[in-house]
């Protein structure tokens, strides 16, 4: 009985855990998540970090049913302003490292939203690699951050 209830606890506390991950070949995709956006948000941003196990590869496309428009993008200091620009060659993964996507650095931008981002939802995100091929991913939707992707500026 014990036995069992052990399992038992064991599946919830996995189903529950705030941390999920993937495997794609020798990438291994870390707690993708998204903030919270506020009504009428045109935009928002998504983020997650990739360990590269293997050989140098590519994140080329991403792809969500929940935005008009998906993009690979960074955002970097020019001078003293936070400029965010559209990476057409993806994001580099080279051989045998971690790549971070977090606020205020590379990241998934969604345009077009068809409804908020509300707290705890989640929502697919399809993610194609130059090497490792697609992997469709769950993103959490977490809360509200003050320095979310609506408060800086475009390039394009
Ligand atoms: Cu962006």
């Amino acid at each position: 009985m014990k036995k069992i209830l052990c399992g038992l606890m064991f599946s919830l506390l996995s189903l529950c855990a705030m941390a999920h991950e993937y495997n794609l070949g020798a990438l291994h995709i870390v707690h993708p998540w998204a903030r919270a956006t506020p009504p009428g948000a045109p935009a928002a941003g998504a983020f997650f970090s990739i360990e590269n196990k293997g050989e140098a590869d590519r994140l080329v496309a991403a792809s969500a049913a929940v935005a008009d428009a998906v993009e690979l993008h960074e955002m970097r200091m020019e001078g003293n302003v936070m400029r965010m620009n559209k990476l057409d060659h993806g994001i580099e993964l080279p051989a045998n490292s971690t790549v971070e996507l977090k606020p205020g650095s590379l990241h998934i931008m969604f345009f077009g939203l068809k409804a908020p981002f509300k707290e705890g939802d989640r929502f697919p995100l399809k993610l194609r690699f130059e090497k490792a091929g697609e992997v469709t991913v769950d993103v959490v939707v977490e809360g509200m951050g003050s320095n979310g992707p609506a408060g800086h500026a475009h390039t394009h």
